[in-house]
C-alpha cells in the first residue's frame, strides 16, 4: 500500500479504489455475470446456486471473474493485509435489487464474544485476518442506497449502543446519521475492508438499475473458526480452478509462506 492507503485504511478501515479493472476487464466480466443472471437454474455450472440476492460460488462462473481474486492491483493489498499469508475461502456475486425492502443491519466480524477476529498494528504493519474486496460492475450513485460503513469503528473498543444510528430502523428514508459513509463506488472499483469494520447495507432504491458486485473473502491460511480445517468450496467447484486459485484456497502453517504469494503479478494457467 502507498503511505495514503495505509494511514487512510488504518484510520477508516476501508479503502476505495476507483478504476481498478481495465476497460477489457470490465466488459469481460459484466459479460460474464449477465450470463449467469440470464442463465436458467439448470443451466447454472456446477456448483453455483441462485439464491436470495446471488449466486454463492459466483466467481468460479468465468475465469474473467476468478482471476480478480489476484487482481494485480488488489493482490499486493490482500498480502500485506494478511502479513504474507492470505487464504480465499469465499466469493459470491451479488445482484441486489429493488425488489428487496429490507436493509441489511449493521453488523462486524468480533462483535459478541469471539475474540478470533483481528486488526492490529505491529512495527507499521497492519495486520487483519478477514479481509473483503467488494469488485463492483454496476455503478451506485449518492441516494441509491447499498454499502455504507462506519469509519474507524474497526478499532472501536465497546459495543455499539442499539438503535443509535438508525432510531426509526423501518424508515429507509430517514436521513444518515453523520458518523455513517454510504460508500458509492463506480463500475470497475473496488472497495477492500477489514470485516472488524461495521457496516451494513441500505435498500436498493433505483427499479431501473441493480447492484452488481463480487465478494472476495480472504482469512488468514492458519486461520480456522469453530469448524475447524475444511475445503472453502464443493468438489465440483474445485474441479475447474485454476491451479493459482486453488493455491490460494489452501490452508498454510504460520510458517510457510506460498509460492504465489511470493509474485505480484500472478495470471491463471487456464
Ligand atoms: O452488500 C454489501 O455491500 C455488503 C455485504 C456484506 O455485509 C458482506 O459481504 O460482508
Ligand atoms: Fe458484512
Amino acid at each position: 500500500m502507498t503511505p495514503k492507503q495505509k494511514y487512510l485504511f488504518d484510520l477508516r478501515g476501508y479503502l476505495h479504489l476507483e478504476n481498478v479493472l481495465t476497460p477489457e476487464e470490465l466488459s469481460n466480466t459484466q459479460a460474464a455475470i449477465e450470463r449467469l443472471v440470464q442463465s436458467a437454474p439448470d443451466e447454472l455450472p456446477p456448483g453455483i446456486s441462485r439464491g436470495g440476492e446471488g449466486f454463492s460460488n459466483g466467481f468460479s462462473a468465468d475465469k474473467s471473474l476468478e482471476a480478480l481474486t489476484l487482481h494485480p492491483v488488489t493482490w499486493p493489498i490482500i498480502k500485506e493485509l494478511t502479513w504474507n499469508k492470505p487464504r480465499f475461502n469465499r466469493g459470491s456475486l451479488v445482484v441486489n435489487t429493488h425488489e428487496r425492502q429490507e436493509m441489511t443491519p449493521l453488523h462486524c466480524a468480533g462483535e459478541g464474544f469471539r475474540w478470533t477476529r483481528r486488526y492490529e498494528v505491529k512495527n507499521d504493519q497492519i495486520f487483519t485476518n478477514d479481509v473483503v474486496a467488494f469488485f463492483y460492475f454496476t455503478d451506485v450513485y449518492p441516494g441509491d442506497g447499498g454499502l455504507i460503513v462506519l469509519p474507524g469503528s474497526h478499532k472501536r473498543n465497546f459495543k455499539r449502543p442499539e438503535n443509535l444510528f438508525f432510531p426509526e430502523p423501518d424508515n429507509s428514508d430517514a436521513p444518515l446519521h453523520p458518523a455513517l459513509v454510504n460508500v458509492t463506488p463506480k463500475a470497475g472499483d473496488v472497495v477492500i475492508i477489514t470485516e472488524m469494520l461495521t457496516h451494513g447495507v441500505l435498500v436498493w432504491k433505483p427499479t431501473d438499475r441493480d447492484r452488481r458486485f463480487l465478494i472476495l473473502r480472504y482469512k488468514t491460511q492458519f486461520f480456522q473458526d469453530e469448524r475447524g480445517i475444511r475445503e472453502s468450496f464443493p468438489p465440483e467447484v474445485m474441479e475447474r480452478l485454476s491451479p493459482e486459485t486453488k493455491a490460494l484456497a489452501a490452508y498454510g502453517s504460520e510458517w510457510e509462506v506460498k509460492e504465489l504469494v511470493k509474485q505480484d503479478n500472478v495470471t491463471l494457467t487456464v
